[in-house]
């Protein structure tokens, strides 16, 4: 069993710097070593670089804020993605923003078409250009994997849509509605919650954490996209996802998040299964907050991937 690291030292689809050092911080907190340890085999050639636009040549198309640089970039990730995992590795995508997602899902579309999607995070990532109020690609992710911000219905103007479609052309929208479940909710646009709504994209928020417990959220939102257990899953965790207390260096925190267990419990949950295909985590920024913050946030992203990656979880103690 080989992982193989990518790293994506990537900000542009968001304002706040730093979160580009995530990976960095990452790796230099022993990640490699740490998945070695659990018997896996770890490709790992350095973090890649991008080719930054030069100042004033990515100006905004319609509200979004860095286009062609996030397009470009996602276009890379999807093929350095797709590779590895045609290849049968597991490919573990380290952010970077969330715009990123865009790359690694049609990564592991393009070598298991028929994959679904869990997305672990405090927002559904899913405004289209139009529904969009930040401009932040890392919040539209979801809804370029479906095809709503290419081809929207919208009240963006002719030749805005023209020039979104060209930039991501590349972008084949290939991610059907029902393959793709959320977990950790509770930080949601208006205009997100009529998209979730008209496209019946099933949601699991806080709320249903608390109601239902998380083992039997896991079960639920399995049961929905994967209801035979023979999927391909990708999962994409959003470090948000987590209560600030646990993970308090992230661009975007919400309080009322996962606990530090809940967050293992999906990862773990997910790799019983023996269906994961990719695994991205994301927006871990450690340039927020203080020493011991950042030192927490980067250790329980090494401790979500260990989790994902099939670390003992004491299932049955006897
Ligand atoms: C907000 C925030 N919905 C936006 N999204 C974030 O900018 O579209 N996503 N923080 O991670
Ligand atoms: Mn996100
Ligand atoms: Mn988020
Ligand atoms: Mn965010």
């Amino acid at each position: 069993k080989t992982a193989s690291i990518v790293g994506c030292p990537f900000s542009g689809g968001q304002p706040k710097v730093g979160v580009d050092k995530g990976p960095i911080h990452l790796v230099q907190a022993g990640l490699i070593t740490q998945l070695e340890e659990l018997g896996w085999t770890v490709k790992f050639d350095g973090h890649h670089q991008f080719e930054e636009i030069k100042a004033g040549e990515d100006p905004v198309i319609g509200k979004l804020k860095n286009p062609r640089y996030v397009s470009r970039v996602c276009e890379e990730v999807a093929k350095v993605v797709g590779g590895h995992a045609r290849k049968g590795e597991l490919p573990v995508t380290l952010g970077g923003d969330h715009s990123l997602a865009m790359g690694t899902i049609s990564g592991t579309l393009d070598a298991h078409p028929d994959a679904c999607v869990i997305w672990i995070d405090a927002h559904a990532d899913i405004n289209t250009a139009s529904s969009t109020d930040s401009g932040n690609i890392h919040g539209m992710p979801v809804s370029f994997l479906l095809g709503l911000s290419q081809n929207s219905n919208s009240s963006l103007s002719f030749p805005e849509e023209t020039h979104i479609k060209s930039t991501f052309s590349w972008l084949k929208p290939r991610l059907q509605p029902s393959r793709i479940v959320y977990i950790g909710l509770r930080d949601i646009d208006s205009g997100e919650k009529q998209i979730l709504k008209q496209t019946g994209i099933k949601a699991f928020s806080m709320h249903d954490v608390d109601k239902y417990g998380i083992g039997k959220v896991v079960e639920k939102a399995l049961d929905h996209v994967n209801p035979n257990r023979d999927l391909p899953i990708h999962l994409s965790f959003d470090v948000d996802a987590l209560d600030p207390s646990v993970a308090p260096s992230t661009g975007t925190p919400v309080r009322g998040g996962l606990t530090f267990r809940e967050g293992h419990y999906i990862c773990e949950a997910v790799w019983e299964t023996g269906l994961l295909v990719g695994l991205d985590l994301m927006e871990v920024n450690p340039s927020l907050e203080d020493e011991v913050s950042v030192k927490q946030t980067v250790a329980v992203g090494c401790s979500l991937v260990r989790s994902a990656l099939g670390r003992p979880c004491y299932k049955e103690m006897e």
